[in-house]
């Protein structure tokens, strides 16, 4: 009877172990608002952990600026009083410059690139080398292709560009790109509505989403369909965090993190015609054709730059140029 008492109280003390090592909460932080890109894959990859640890799991998502703005949203997560984000590549670059090689002007051609390089052994090198930085990269789902938005004038090529004040996200890639571009570039964490009202600055670039769910159509006027760099996020996890997890827990959100993003990246880019159709209705007079080798010859020395001299950086976006020939 001894025996069974103690037996009884060793199973209950190992169930109730097992039980409060894998309940949790995990706090997971995005910069802008329900209905974003960055929101779809948070909620999303919510839904399906929640589903799949039979509710053991849960996600708390904290969105529109609530935890702060990206850059701090990832200094958050490098610390663990945040567990996950979901982040968009531009502010990684002062974390680690090997991001900056993913941002890189006209380096994507078409989505069959993207996953290709995204999902395949470069883009595990980036996430990889996220670890440096006390960050585990989990996956990529996008943002998408930035386009120019100003409400100055039509602009068709670099010299519509000249002297147009473009906000910039917290990134030196980006800001050379703009510069290199000839406009005077601004770094300004998101949002940035009441600053383009105010027209304090002239313009943005982002992708089509943005510039709908924003309300961008209210106060910018022209769009060029730039496509100048394919904005991924980076969906990221707190690598002390990490560490402490056990394998099964860490496959189940490896996986349902990456089945978040293929479904966001799938659900993004359906809609873009229809967008684009939303915001010309709305009053945004677009530049469908704009001058790509004009704006291109004018990037193209930034590879040379300091930006890329790290030797694993500049290594990598040579791959991927080959890659995506
Ligand atoms: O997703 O800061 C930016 O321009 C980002 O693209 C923003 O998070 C919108």
């Amino acid at each position: 009877m001894r025996k069974l008492f103690t037996l009884l109280l060793v199973l209950g003390f190992i169930c109730s172990a097992a039980a409060t090592t894998f309940a949790m909460t995990i706090k997971l932080g995005v910069v802008t608002k329900p209905g974003s890109a960055q929101n779809i894959v948070a909620e999303k990859f919510k839904e399906l952990i929640e589903q799949q640890s039979n509710g053991e799991i849960k996600v708390k998502i904290f969105h529109s600026k609530s935890i702060g703005n990206e850059t701090e949203i990832l200094q958050q997560i490098q610390m663990n009083t945040v567990q996950m984000g979901v982040i968009t590549g531009g502010p990684f670059d002062t974390f680690d410059p090997i991001v900056r090689v993913i941002n890189y002007p006209f380096l994507f051609k078409d989505y069959e690139q993207v996953d290709r390089i995204l999902d395949g052994s470069l883009g595990a090198q980036i996430l990889k080398s996220l670890e440096g930085s006390n960050l585990k990269g989990l996956c990529f789902s996008e943002n998408g292709f930035r386009n120019l938005t100003n409400s100055r004038r039509p602009v068709k090529g670099s010299k519509d560009i000249k002297g147009l004040k473009i906000r910039v996200m917290a990134s030196a890639l980006h800001k050379a790109i703009w510069q290199a571009l000839g406009a005077n570039p601004t770094p300004m964490p998101w949002p940035i509505y009441t600053e383009l009202e105010q027209r304090v600055i002239d313009g943005q670039e982002n992708p089509l989403w943005v510039m709908e769910v924003y309300k961008f159509y209210e106060i910018q006027k022209y769009m060029t369909l730039t496509r100048h760099v394919y904005s991924p996020h980076i969906d990221v996890a707190s690598l002390i965090w990490w560490n402490k997890l056990d394998f099964k827990t860490k496959k189940m959100i490896q996986t349902t993190m990456y089945a978040a993003a293929v479904y966001q990246r799938q659900d993004n880019r359906s809609k873009n015609a229809q967008r684009l159709e939303f915001l010309k209705e709305k009053g945004f007079i677009i530049e469908d054709n704009p001058d790509i080798a004009d704006l291109r010859s004018k990037v193209d020395g930034l590879k040379d730059m300091d930006l890329y001299k790290k030797p694993k950086v500049q290594a990598l976006l040579v791959k991927i140029m080959a890659a995506t020939k």
